[in-house]
């Protein structure tokens, strides 16, 4: 009688702490498994590109190029690596389509905070981007790399455009 109520008392844990990993975890399934096989390789899966970009306090990304394959799935992680609140120093992570004016679409962010800095009249003009965060804080995308050739990308944070932008580069 004792035992079985341990036992299920142990099988609640259980189910709960799994709960708990599934919920703090939301890239997919497939990302999670695929890096853990592949530890050892320095390249991800042909059909996806794994990115991580960090932003600091400094108004600055650690890399101003990244290369992806046509048709890849990317998944872009945004690292904030300073300790300065959203408020203050916020980052996120925009990806322009081709042609659209980076300098208009800046101006324009800035009366866009309720939105991640996106201005919504030109929401068509973005490939892809990441919430806006804080020091400290991570966040993740996924997206499917578009059609070969070089794109913009920038931190639509007021005035931060300046200093943090870079090219993104299909192959
Ligand atoms: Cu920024």
């Amino acid at each position: 009688m004792k035992k079985s109520i341990f036992l299920f008392a142990l099988a609640t844990l259980f189910f709960a702490s799994c709960g708990n990993n599934a919920s703090t975890s939301d890239s997919s399934a497939t990302e999670s498994t695929d890096t853990e096989m592949t530890e050892e390789a320095p390249a991800a899966a042909e059909d996806e590109a794994i990115v991580t970009i960090k932003g600091d306090d400094a108004m600055k990304y650690d890399i101003t190029e990244i290369k992806v394959k046509e048709g890849q799935t990317v998944s872009l992680t945004l690292v904030h690596t300073g300790k300065a609140p959203v408020a203050a120093m916020g980052h996120n992570w925009v990806l322009l389509k081709q042609g659209v004016d980076m300098e208009k679409f800046a101006t324009a962010a800035i009366n866009a905070k309720d939105n991640d800095y996106i201005p919504k009249d030109m929401e068509g003009d973005v490939i892809a981007h990441t919430k806006t965060i804080g020091g400290g804080e991570t966040t993740d995308i996924e997206f499917t790399a578009p059609a070969k050739g070089t794109y913009d990308f920038l931190c639509s944070f007021p005035g931060h455009h300046a200093t943090m932008k870079g090219k993104f580069i299909v192959e």
